[in-house]
């Protein structure tokens, strides 16, 4: 029985995986390193330094950890001049729609994600009121495919994982939910690649497939 619906921010309530990619393209191209849409699929879910670690391991480059921390600050402000693009308007309709009759229907709603940025985008896209509990990159030790940001959701929700559901569009996310014995529903990259239990192209399917 599903009591409980856990979704991952970037790129399943907002594209925001867009942004990502942008600031590690700029981020990249001036340091000399190589990335690529392809590389940056790899990063999804994955936190700021973990992600740096991979794009400078797939080229075998290395550096002190005071650079990579440069390195990671400035990603972060070139990340945050493109959320500013970001308002209520955001919100795609059918994602709105989801979140609504999910709500209406008793469905517990959270949001688990890895970005110490996810409290800052769900108010400037005004959907924070729809969330029960917002667990992110601030309040766990491990990012994922590590199941901790999903174990503290479910626990701060009150529900056991096999009452929970899983919405998201990274490998490293379903991986995380099936470890701790959650229900996966795959949206964006990760349904593309099929690999959720349900595969989705958009939340409002999600929501009519529970409902
Ligand atoms: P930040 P999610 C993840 O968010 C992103 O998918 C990943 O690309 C990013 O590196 C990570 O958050 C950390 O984000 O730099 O904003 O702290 O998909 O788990 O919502
Ligand atoms: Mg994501």
């Amino acid at each position: 029985l599903i009591k409980a619906v856990i979704f991952d921010l970037d790129g399943v309530i907002i594209s925001t995986d867009e942004y990502h990619y942008l600031a590690w393209k700029r981020l990249a191209d001036e340091t000399g390193l190589y990335f690529d849409r392809n590389m940056n699929s790899a990063l999804r879910g994955v936190s700021r330094l973990e992600s740096l670690n991979i794009i400078l391991s797939r080229q075998g480059r290395q550096m002190s950890e005071t650079d990579k921390l440069q390195l990671t600050d400035k990603k972060n402000s070139y990340y945050k001049e493109y959320l500013e693009h970001l308002t209520p308007a955001s919100l795609t309709e059918d994602t709105a729609n989801a979140l609504t009759s999910l709500r209406k229907h008793g469905y517990l709603l959270a949001i688990g994600s890895s970005s110490k940025n996810a409290r800052l985008i769900l108010d400037r896209i005004g959907c924070g009121t729809y969330f029960d509990v917002v667990v992110d990159g601030n309040d766990i030790k491990r990012s994922k495919p590590d199941p901790e940001v999903f174990e503290l959701a479910a626990k701060h929700l009150g529900v056991f994982p096999e009452n929970c559901i899983v919405a998201e569009d990274s490998e490293a996310g379903i991986e995380a939910a099936a470890t701790c014995g959650m229900r996966t529903a795959a949206v964006g990259y990760a349904a593309k690649i099929r690999c959720g239990d349900w595969n989705f192209d958009k939340l409002s399917e999600l929501a009519k497939k529970i409902v």
